[in-house]
């Protein structure tokens, strides 16, 4: 199958859903709508609505009724990038190939712009005439799947940790707990939010859940990698980040063919633990592959 195909069509189905999900940018307050969706409809990948659809499809689902749940997805990272990238954190100046929330419209306005897309997110997950092709009890499934794997269970304690070992010298297992929580721990959960959508028995939902774990790291290996052999105009943000501010990264650990090894690796398990789906979980054998390769 051809992936790169696949994934623009499900980009497009994802950005018309996104655009439904989001107020108009004139809607009263517009400064917050606007930045909301400056950061939002910058041309994101989509990774992770993309993992959850794929992993419905692999369960045989169809996927329409998933849509709004997978759009939050996006909501929520967009939040996370915009709230990275403040002086605060990271201090980014580019993102998706444009300045930065807070370049255009303000530290004020783009930590609520982020605030906005958070909360939006649930919102959309509990507002029952979006999802009302979810059972409640699914739905709140869901809901703690996502809530668990955006805070400081999740994402939020994988930022903690990466902030306070800047500059330091860390120990391995705790660059495995920032990549796990700050970057993998969403895209485990997106991969269940799909899963859990199709209905999988608990032996599909612990294969696919592996699967999302390996991939979660997968992608942050990549990631590690292009920050230091990536092109700026293909990554859309500042390379070389990682070594400027003294974070400890795979590369600093492994060296680079080193890390390349073994994102190869992970995702080689990654597919070998959808051994027992068939066809349809090609797109998602496919997506473990794309990540490891990806250039942005
Ligand atoms: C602010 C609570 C809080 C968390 C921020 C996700 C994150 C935590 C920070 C982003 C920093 C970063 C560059 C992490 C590496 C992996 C990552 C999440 C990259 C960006 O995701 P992509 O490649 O981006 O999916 P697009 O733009 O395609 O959506």
């Amino acid at each position: 199958m051809d992936i790169i195909s696949y994934l623009s069509k499900k980009k497009v189905i994802v950005d018309k859903t996104l655009e439904k999900l989001v107020p108009p940018a004139k809607m009263f307050p517009p400064s917050v709508h606007e930045a909301m969706r400056y950061s939002l409809f910058a041309g994101g990948k989509r990774v992770r609505p993309i993992l959850a659809i794929a992993a419905a499809e692999a369960l045989g689902a169809r996927t329409s009724g998933l849509l709004p749940l997978a759009g939050s997805l996006e909501l929520i990272h967009t939040y996370s990038l915009i709230h990275d990238d403040l002086p605060a954190m990271d201090n980014d100046d580019f993102r998706r190939g444009r300045p930065t929330c807070h370049k255009v419209y303000g530290e004020a306005i783009a930590i609520l712009a982020g605030d906005g897309l958070l909360n939006m997110a649930f919102e959309v997950l509990s507002d029952t005439r979006r999802t009302k092709a979810v059972p409640a009890n699914r739905l709140i499934t869901t809901i703690k799947e996502i809530s668990t794997a955006s805070g400081v269970f999740g994402m939020v304690g994988g930022q903690v940790i990466d902030m306070e070992s800047e500059g330091k010298e860390i120990d391995f297992p705790t660059l495995e707990y920032i990549h796990t929580h700050k970057t993998g721990a969403l895209i485990r959960a997106s991969v269940r939010v799909g899963a859990i959508y199709a209905k999988a028995n608990e032996k599909r939902l612990k294969a696919l859940t592996r699967y999302g774990e390996l991939a979660g790291l997968a992608f942050q290996i990549a990631d590690d990698i292009l920050d230091i052999t990536g092109k700026q105009e293909e990554l859309g943000k500042d390379v070389g980040s990682d070594l400027k501010k003294g974070k400890r990264t795979f590369p600093s650990f492994f060296g680079l063919e080193g890390s390349r090894l073994r994102a190869n690796e992970v995702a080689d398990k990654a597919i070998h633990s959808l051994r027992d789906f068939d066809h349809k979980a090609d797109p998602l054998r496919e997506l473990a592959k794309y990540i490891v390769n990806r250039v942005n």
